[in-house]
Formats: C-alpha cells, sequence, structure tokens
C-alpha cells in the first residue's frame, strides 16, 4: 500500500499580512516591518524583558490586543480546506502546519493541526509555577497567576535565545512528510530557516509561496511569488482538483 502523503507546512508572518498584522521585516525597500520604533532584537529577548519590563509588556498587549480585532484571510482558509478535504482524496493524508506565527488566524480559520513554534498571543506564561493559561487582556498591571497568585506572568512568547516550543514534534513531522510547504517567512530566523534543508535531506519535495523571493529561495525546488491569498489558494485548489 502507498504510503500516504503527508504536508507539512511552515508559516510565517506574510501570510498574516493581508489580514491587517504587520511583518517583522521590511520588503525590499528595507522600511516598514513591526518594530519601526523597536528594533526585534531590543524587545524580543529574555534580556529585554529583564532590563525594561514595561516597554516590553505594553508591547505586546498592544499586540495581543490587535490581534483579536483581525479576522484570518483567504490564505489561511485555504489551508484549512486542504487539511480537511486531503484525508477524503487520499486515505490517511495529513496536513500539518507548523507556525512561527503568535496570532490565532490558523485556528480561527479552521485549521486544527496547527503547532505554534513561537509561542502565542493568546496565552500567558508564569514564569513563578510554570504554567501556562489561556490570556486575553493586558499584562501590563501584572495581574496575579490564576494558578499560584504570584504576580509573575509574561508573554507566552519564545523570544530570540529561547528554545522554540514542540521541535521534537516538528522534526517527527518532518521525517514522515513527502512535501514540505513554507508560506510567507522571510527565512531569516532559525531553526524554522533551516527546515527547508532538513526537508530536502531527508527527500520531500520543497515549495515555497512567498510574495518576494526569500533568504532561503535557492534551497526551494519550486518558488512561486505572489500575495498569500492568491498564490496559496490557488496551490490548494491544484492540489484538490
Ligand atoms: C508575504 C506577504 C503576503 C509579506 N503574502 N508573503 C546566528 C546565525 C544563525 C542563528 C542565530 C544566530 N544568532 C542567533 C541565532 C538564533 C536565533 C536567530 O535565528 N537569529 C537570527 C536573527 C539570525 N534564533 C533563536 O534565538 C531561536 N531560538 C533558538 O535558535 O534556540 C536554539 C535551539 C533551537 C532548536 C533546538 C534547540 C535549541 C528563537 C527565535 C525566536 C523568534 N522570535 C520572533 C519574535 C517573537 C514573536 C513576537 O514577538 O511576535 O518570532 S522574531 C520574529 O521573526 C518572529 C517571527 O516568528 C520570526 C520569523 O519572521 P517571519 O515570519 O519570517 O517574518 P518576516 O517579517 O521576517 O518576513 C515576512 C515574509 O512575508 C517576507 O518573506 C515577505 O516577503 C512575506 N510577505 N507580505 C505572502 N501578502
Amino acid at each position: 500500500m502507498a504510503k500516504p502523503p503527508s504536508i507539512v507546512i511552515l508559516t510565517g508572518a506574510g501570510i498574516s499580512a493581508e489580514s491587517g498584522i504587520d511583518t517583522f521585516r521590511g520588503g525590499k525597500d528595507g522600511r516598514g516591518g513591526l518594530w519601526e520604533q523597536h528594533r526585534v532584537e531590543d524587545v524580543a529577548t529574555p534580556e529585554a524583558f529583564a532590563r525594561d519590563p514595561d516597554l516590553v509588556q505594553r508591547f505586546y498587549d498592544m499586540r495581543r490586543a490587535s490581534i483579536q480585532t483581525r479576522q484570518p484571510n483567504a490564505a489561511h482558509h485555504a489551508l484549512a480546506r486542504l487539511e480537511q478535504a486531503l484525508p477524503g482524496l487520499v486515505p490517511g493524508a495529513r496536513v500539518i502546519v507548523v507556525t512561527q506565527n503568535v496570532d490565532d488566524l490558523h485556528e480561527r480559520g479552521g485549521s486544527q493541526n496547527v503547532i505554534h513554534m513561537h509561542g502565542e498571543h493568546l496565552k500567558a506564561w508564569c514564569t513563578a509555577c510554570d504554567t501556562r493559561i489561556g490570556w486575553t487582556g493586558p499584562l501590563i498591571d501584572r495581574p496575579p497567576c490564576p494558578a499560584c497568585g504570584s504576580a509573575a506572568l509574561r508573554p507566552d512568547i519564545v523570544w530570540f535565545g529561547e528554545v522554540p516550543y514542540r521541535m521534537d514534534d516538528i522534526h517527527t513531522a518532518l521525517s514522515q512528510a513527502d512535501l514540505f510547504v513554507s508560506i510567507g517567512t522571510s527565512g531569516a530566523v532559525y531553526p524554522a530557516a533551516g527546515f527547508v534543508r532538513l526537508a530536502r535531506d531527508r527527500g520531500l519535495h520543497t515549495l515555497e509561496l512567498n510574495l518576494e523571493r526569500s533568504q532561503g529561495s535557492a534551497w526551494f525546488h519550486e518558488t512561486r511569488l505572489g500575495p498569500a491569498s492568491e498564490v496559496v489558494t490557488a496551490w490548494v485548489d491544484e492540489l484538490l482538483a
């Protein structure tokens, strides 16, 4: 019996750009991106949090509030459609979304098999008792942890220098997959930027969907350029036709 096809899809900020969530790094003009006033390296590190916790908490409070006003776009919906429809066409097929994004637009778009390797805006992490808890409000006023009462909640986000989540699950998924697809990521941040090389080493076909060529483009067998809402939808339509 043929092995059921398994697809690992890595997503980055570009898939949420058309939902109105800024990317981290600007385009070819070098401008834009989320951190115009603060370099990402100046805010998204444990050192920055230790140095100026109010700045970091305010920054994440603002973004936690903002993502709750955003809606999934056609690309998020297309990936959910793929996850739901593929097993009907190929029994046993699996679609796994590994996202670097900390928004919840994949889930709200209907995807169920999602790994958030860089954490989630809508969770807080208590550094006193190590509990992770759903959180939608601000953290700036140091609310008590619902589990232990300590004023030790921080955004449940993987900062530079911290180990991304569920790396074992990601490696297992890559080792069992037939196809690796990367959507809307610049290939600037590791370990995600290295997945295409791991995938190639393991013999997977590799496809990049992006607005413009990324730092990792040369590693892919194929790159298709355009806004995610168009290229992702077209690719899913093609696969399900
Ligand atoms: C569109 C579009 C549209 C636009 N349609 N597309 C030196 C060399 C190599 C590595 C290192 C090094 N020094 C340090 C490191 C490691 C470090 C790292 O990679 N640093 C780099 C700066 C070099 N990495 C880490 O520290 C990571 N941890 C780690 O490595 O631990 C060690 C370890 C690993 C594994 C096992 C054991 C140990 C942690 C990284 C944490 C990243 N955190 C952030 C911030 C937190 C989230 C937040 O605050 O919101 O995560 S950084 C930021 O970048 C965010 C993103 O997830 C991540 C990736 O960005 P992404 O998604 O690619 O966005 P952009 O903006 O870069 O690109 C947007 C793309 O969209 C572009 O390509 C556009 O073309 C495209 N686009 N509109 C389609 N409409």
